[in-house]
């Protein structure tokens, strides 16, 4: 068995524990984490990243509620603990340590080109320090368990890139030390728009709940949301992302919960209009959610086997994490 997994290629993913999770995290990411895990081709691990959470302010208590509503979520939609690593990144100190000493390899310059950081910086009144070396982090997170792949959304790549550039710089000035990573992104999903606003992706941190659709929306919530949600003009429901923005994101949507191909849904719909495609698409997703939503009850209403399966993959996690961390310390010096 160990053998075995050591030839397989290791997949490396998390969700920050900030904000309701919602379709765009699933659909982007966290749904082909478990298409991935159960190919049984690869060595799979997936992190609650509480550390990123914190790089903007947040209530403990509502902290650890939104830790464990993550890791019950991940469990959720099929991350089975037997067959992938599942844990939370402060459980794993090696996250915090590797994040410092590629901050210490990392110009500036790399990090104030981030999109991501300017985007989120805009939304805050004081910026953190930590907001800013948030992608050193992410790199960390990556590189210490010698990631081959990295399933993402699209709104991650710039960070994956950088995770490369600093990887092959540490590779060149202190010798062979890291696995370069690949980002692995949907062709459909990666990149679920605002049900508010078409312009921007669908975020955690939106001003409004109307945003997005949270995985434990309940259906009234579900049906309320997609009613408001934007549409385009005209009453043709054609996906075309110029000129029908708002349509072809709720069509990217039906179709991913509804596992049909867009163009059908097209067909469907020829001659009805933006009521009836939005009806029927609030109860796509409420069946799409209604499984992951059942099970998710089942583990909140048993935290101490959640936190058993947590404590128990940081303890593996770890096992990788700390060889990979003596090998730096030693590369670059310390004694
Ligand atoms: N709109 C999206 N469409 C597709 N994928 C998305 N992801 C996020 N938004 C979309 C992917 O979900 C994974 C987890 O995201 P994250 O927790 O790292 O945080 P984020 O990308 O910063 O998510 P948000 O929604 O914007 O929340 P805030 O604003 O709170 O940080 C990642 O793989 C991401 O690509």
């Amino acid at each position: 068995m160990e053998m075995e997994s050591k030839k397989k290629k290791t997949i490396f993913s998390g969700v920050a524990p900030s904000g309701n999770i919602h379709i765009g995290n699933y659909l982007g990411a966290i749904k082909q984490w478990v298409k991935i895990q159960e190919s049984g081709e690869f060595r799979t691990i997936f992190c609650v990243v509480d550390e990123h959470a914190i790089t903007v302010p947040q209530d403990p208590e509502k902290l650890r509620a939104k830790i464990m509503e993550v890791a019950a979520l991940y469990l959720a939609v099929g991350i089975d603990p037997e067959k992938s690593l599942i844990f939370i990144q402060s459980h794993v100190s090696e996250h915090a340590e590797l994040g410092w000493i590629l901050n210490t390899i990392t110009p500036l310059g790399e990090l104030q080109r981030m999109t991501q950081f300017k985007d989120k910086s805009q939304k805050q009144k004081s910026i953190l320090a930590g907001l800013f070396n948030y992608p050193t982090l992410m790199a960390a997170d990556i590189l210490l368990y010698q990631t081959n792949l990295v399933p993402v959304g699209e709104d991650q790549l710039q960070h994956i890139e950088l995770t490369r550039t600093l990887a092959k710089k540490f590779n060149a000035q202190f010798g062979e030390t890291f696995v370069i990573p690949e980002p692995m992104i949907n062709k459909t999903g990666a990149r679920i728009m605002g049900l508010d606003n078409p312009e921007n992706k669908m975020s955690k941190s939106a001003e409004s709940p109307n945003n997005y659709i949270a995985l434990l929306d309940s259906p009234e919530t579900i049906r309320k949301k997609i009613k408001v949600a934007v549409t385009d003009s005209g009453s043709e429901i054609k996906y075309d992302r110029e000129k029908k923005p708002a349509v072809s994101n709720l069509l990217t949507i039906y179709s991913l919960f509804a596992e049909k191909p867009i163009e059908e849904i097209e067909k469907e719909y020829e001659g009805k209009g933006y009521a009836e495609f939005k009806k029927d698409l609030a109860e796509v997703i409420i069946e799409g959610l209604s499984p992951l939503q059942a099970k998710y009850k089942e583990f909140e209403n048993n935290p101490d086997a959640v936190m058993a399966i947590l404590k128990k993959g940081a303890e593996k996690a770890k096992e990788t994490a700390s060889r990979t961390m003596s090998e730096v310390r030693e590369k670059i010096g310390f004694v």
